[in-house]
C-alpha cells in the first residue's frame, strides 16, 4: 500500500479523497492556487504545496507544478478527482513515466473513451447495445444522408472529441442535415482540432441512466449498480439518485452483467461509469467516463463501498477480493447539489459564507469544505456541497432530504436549495416521472409565477 499520495484537486473531493487516505492510514499532499491558501483541503492534509496563481491553467492543471509538488514530497502516488487532470491521457501517461502511480485507469484507456467514436465502437464489439446510428465516422455528407435515412429523423450529429453536450448539433429533417453536418464540424474543429463526427438518431425522451463499475488488474470488474441524472440542467446535473426508479432489479443485473462482461474482456481497472440513454425499456449507451464521479457517493449508500478506498486498494496492485454476489443493494440513495448560484437564474454567487451549519442526524451526509467565514473564490466551479441522504425506501429518502435542507443553514451566499425545495415537494418527481428534460421545464414554469 502506498504511504503517501497527492491529491490533485480542491474543494469537497479533495476531502473526500483525504479522509479515504487518513482510514487507510495514508499521508496525504494537497496541491492549491493562491486563491486557496485557506481551503480546507490545504488545513486538512499532512502537506500543502502552492502550485501556482488562482487561475485553474496555472494552478491545478499545471502538469509540472503538480509532478514537481509529488517529487518534493516524496508521495507515491496522485489521486486526480474529477474535472481538471482527471481524464486527461498525457497526464497519466506522465505521471507513470516519472515513477509514479495514477490512481485511474490507464492512459490507453483514458484516450480510447476520449474518443466518443472508439468508445462507441469498442462497446458494441463488446455486446453492449447503442443508439442506432452511423457505423463509426462519417466519411461524407452523403453517407450522413444514408444513416439518417435508414434511422429515421430527427437524427444527432455528435463531435467525436465532443462529450457532455458539448459538440452536437440536432437535425429534425433531412432539409436541416447539411447545416447540421457543416455546423457541428465547423464547431468540432474549432474546439477540439478534431472535425470527426457521427450520426444518432435522436432519441426524444430519454433517462440518463449511468453503471458504475471497478476493475482491478487481474481482470475482475464488478458493478455497483446504476444512478439517474436525469435531473441536469444545461449538462449540470442537479439531483441524482441511485437506484433509478425507472429500473427494476433484473434490468439492473442484466445491464450489469453486459457491461462487466465488456470491461474485463478490455482489461479496464479501475473506477468508470458507463452512460446510457434509457428509453421505452432499452439501455442505449452514448459515452463512458473514465473517473470517479461527483454524484458517486448515491452508489456508496446503496452499495456500502467506499469507492475512492477501492480506487487506493486497486491503483496499489491489490485484488477486488470479493465478486459480483457479494455486492448487494439497500434501500434508496438520493444526492442534491448545492451550487452557489441564485435559484432563478442560476448566476454564480461567490462571496463570504457568514453562516455555515450543515444538517446531520441518521442517514445524512454531507460532502462539503465549506465552513463558516470561508469565500468562496470566483474561478471554480460554483458546487459548495452535496447532501446525501440514505433510507430504506424512496419516498422516505425524499422526506429525509426535505428534512435535511430545512436544517442547513447556509448565510451570507445564495444557493440553489430553494430550488431542491421545489423539486423535492412535486408530485411528477415523488412519482419518479421525469425525463432529462424535466428540469429545464420545471425551472421555466417556476420562472412564470
Ligand atoms: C443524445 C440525446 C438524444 N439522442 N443522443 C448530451 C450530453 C451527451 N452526454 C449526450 N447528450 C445527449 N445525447 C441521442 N442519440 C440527448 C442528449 C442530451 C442529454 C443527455 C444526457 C443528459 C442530459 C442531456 C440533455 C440534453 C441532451
Amino acid at each position: 500500500m502506498f504511504s503517501k499520495i497527492l491529491i490533485a484537486n480542491r474543494g469537497e473531493i479533495a476531502l473526500r479523497i483525504l479522509r479515504a487516505c487518513r482510514e487507510l492510514g495514508i499521508k496525504t499532499v494537497a496541491v492549491h492556487s493562491t486563491a486557496d491558501q485557506d481551503a480546507m483541503h490545504v488545513r486538512l492534509a499532512d502537506e500543502a504545496v502552492c502550485i501556482g496563481p488562482a487561475s485553474s491553467r496555472d494552478s491545478y492543471l499545471n502538469v509540472a507544478a503538480i509532478l514537481s509538488a509529488a517529487t518534493i514530497t516524496g508521495a507515491e502516488a496522485i489521486h486526480p478527482g474529477y474535472g481538471f487532470l482527471s481524464e486527461n491521457a498525457d497526464f497519466a501517461e506522465t505521471v507513470e513515466s516519472h515513477g509514479l502511480v495514477f490512481i485511474g485507469p490507464t492512459a490507453q484507456h483514458i484516450r480510447m473513451m476520449g474518443d466518443k467514436i472508439t468508445a462507441k465502437t469498442t462497446m458494441q464489439a463488446l455486446g453492449v447495445p447503442l443508439v442506432p446510428g452511423s457505423d463509426g465516422e462519417l466519411a461524407s455528407i452523403e453517407e450522413a444522408r444514408k444513416v439518417a435515412a435508414k434511422v429515421g429523423y430527427p437524427v444527432l450529429i455528435k463531435a467525436a472529441a465532443g462529450g457532455g453536450g458539448r459538440g452536437m448539433k440536432v437535425a429534425p429533417t433531412e432539409a436541416d442535415l447539411e447545416e447540421a453536418w457543416n455546423v457541428a464540424r465547423t464547431e468540432a474543429r474549432a474546439a477540439f482540432g478534431n472535425d470527426a463526427v457521427y450520426l444518432e438518431k435522436y432519441m426524444d425522451k430519454p433517462r440518463h441512466i449511468e453503471l458504475q463499475i471497478l476493475g482491478d488488474n487481474y481482470n475482475n470488474v464488478v458493478h455497483f449498480g446504476e444512478r439517474d441524472c436525469s435531473l441536469q440542467r444545461r449538462h449540470q446535473k442537479l439531483l441524482e439518485e441511485a437506484g433509478s426508479p425507472a429500473i427494476s432489479a433484473e434490468q439492473r443485473d442484466e445491464i450489469g452483467k453486459t457491461v462487466t462482461e465488456a470491461l474485463s474482456k478490455m482489461g479496464y481497472r479501475n473506477a468508470g461509469t458507463l452512460e446510457f440513454l434509457y428509453q421505452d425499456g432499452q439501455f442505449c449507451f452514448i459515452e463512458m467516463n473514465t473517473r470517479l464521479q461527483v454524484e458517486h457517493p448515491v452508489t456508496e449508500m446503496v452499495s456500502d463501498v467506499d469507492l475512492v478506498r477501492e480506487q487506493i486498494r486497486i491503483a496499489a496492485g491489490e485484488k477486488l477480493g470479493y465478486t459480483q454476489k457479494d455486492i448487494t443493494f439497500s434501500g434508496h440513495s438520493i444526492e442534491c447539489r448545492i451550487n452557489a448560484e441564485d435559484p432563478n437564474d442560476f448566476s454564480p454567487c461567490p462571496g463570504t459564507v457568514t453562516v455555515y451549519h450543515p444538517p446531520g442526524g441518521l442517514g445524512v451526509r454531507v460532502d462539503s469544505a465549506l465552513y463558516t467565514g470561508y469565500r468562496v473564490p470566483p474561478y471554480y466551479d460554483s458546487m459548495i456541497a452535496k447532501v446525501i441522504v440514505h433510507a430504506p425506501t424512496r419516498a422516505e429518502a425524499i422526506a429525509r432530504m426535505q428534512r435535511a435542507l430545512d436544517e442547513f443553514v447556509v448565510e451570507g451566499i445564495k444557493t440553489v436549495i430553494p430550488l431542491h425545495r421545489r423539486i423535492l415537494e412535486n408530485p411528477e418527481f415523488q412519482k419518479g416521472d421525469y425525463t432529462i428534460h424535466w428540469l429545464e421545464n420545471f425551472s421555466a414554469q417556476l420562472q412564470e409565477v
